[in-house]
């Protein structure tokens, strides 16, 4: 594979690569698989280039939201000075980055989402193939994808790179898939190197999953398709270390076994949810005329199961689906849209009574204030009519 052309890989790699190895770095990722893996890719890449204090976190989705906040800032601005890599969020966090600047962080940004602003964050570097000024023909990478590329530049050199690199496309493929990146392109490469190295993996944690899904019945994408979902019940502790992040640290199986189980359960719980709200929501529904964008949510809704609750009303009823769960003054909602529809368009032309949105064509998360959810939802209505109708 060639090195990435993507802006800024080159650069950032440089810049990395000539800070003295005793530097503080801080890597903080977002929850999920995609950011997950990519706070691992990164972590090993400056290991193996010699660094010695690096230190990981996770952002607390439940609490703060997508990104990097202020409260997150908060958290760890005793580390300053220190190199802060933010990935899989941090092309909309102009206010936390400005703020890092100045309290002795340094930034690189790897990111894939679309900003949401003209105005990008201060961040040293900014890695991100939907940056204005990136002129990579193929924009759809995930967060790990861009990480792992980013570690090839950085290890360029490296004579022994090849087994780390194993290691580090077998993460990347598993979180391109779990952030349902289209497969093609670059994605293609990495998702099919990772179905060919998967199941020969001595990767602790890995290959305890693969020994508990991948039985005979199951084909190897469904074992994928489990091993994401068991790591997709973690949940973010108050000291912002993510439990399948410790899970794939593990180099002990009978630990790793643990995790799992405590994931496997808590999957269990999530999924019985998930269908109590499903259900809920379709009676809902089917008790009202149905307009051309679905738009229900109710009081704490658990914000972990709306997204799948999201994904299942799209498809049933083949429209965007936008689900929320209200809390006291404000509310996080998940989409999912089918097809040829953007629901980044859609929340785009309404952004006015948004505090924050962001995403894909096919899914995106969004946040209001509770007082504005009736404006938003004609105004999407209106907006739907006028691009699709
Ligand atoms: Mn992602």
């Amino acid at each position: 594979m060639e090195l990435s052309p993507i802006r800024n890989m080159q650069a950032a790699a440089d810049y990395v690569s000539q800070q003295p190895r005793s530097n503080r770095v801080v890597i903080y990722g977002d929850e999920d698989v995609d950011g997950v893996c990519s706070v691992m890719i990164v972590k090993e890449a400056l290991g193996r280039l010699g660094f010695k204090q690096i230190e990981t976190l996770f952002c607390l989705h439940e609490t703060e939201g997508h990104g990097f906040s202020l409260k997150a800032l908060d958290f760890i601005k005793d580390k300053a000075p220190a190199l802060l890599i933010l990935v899989d969020l941090g092309i909309s966090d102009n206010k936390g980055i400005a703020k890092a600047r100045e309290l002795g962080f340094e930034v690189l940004v790897i990111d894939h989402h679309e900003p949401l602003s003209p105005e990008l964050p201060p961040a040293n570097f900014i890695i991100n193939p939907k940056h204005p000024a990136d002129s990579y023909h193929f924009k759809q990478l995930a967060a790990a994808g861009l990480c792992y590329h980013f570690a090839r530049w950085l290890l360029q050199d490296d004579p022994d790179f090849d087994l780390l690199d194993e290691q580090l496309v077998r993460l990347a493929g598993l979180a391109t898939i779990a952030d349902m990146m289209p497969l093609e392109h670059d994605n293609m490469v990495i998702v099919n190197r990772m179905m060919d190295l998967l199941p020969s993996t001595s990767q602790v944690a890995l290959r305890a999953l693969l020994d508990r899904y991948l039985t005979k019945e199951k084909t190897l994408k469904e074992a994928i398709h489990q091993i994401i979902a068991t790591l997709n019940a973690s949940q973010v502790n108050q000291q912002r270390q993510a439990e399948s992040f410790l899970l794939l640290t593990e180099d002990k199986p009978a630990r790793a076994v643990k995790i799992i189980q405590t994931l496997e359960s808590r999957w269990r719980e999530y999924l019985v949810l998930r269908e109590e709200i499903i259900l809920e929501a379709q009676q809902r529904l089917n008790e009202e005329s149905l307009e051309e964008v679905i738009f229900v949510g109710g009081e704490n809704w658990p914000r972990r199961v709306i997204a799948a609750v999201a994904s299942r009303l799209a498809d049933e009823y083949n429209r965007p689906a936008f689900v929320y769960s209200q809390m006291a003054k404000m509310t996080r909602g998940s989409v999912r849209s089918p097809e040829k529809i953007d629901c980044v368009a859609l929340m785009s032309a309404c952004s006015e009574h948004l505090t924050n949105f962001g995403g894909h064509p096919p899914a995106g998360g969004f946040e209001i204030k509770n007082e504005n959810l009736q404006k938003f939802r004609l105004c999407l209505i209106e907006n739907y009519r006028q691009l699709y109708g």
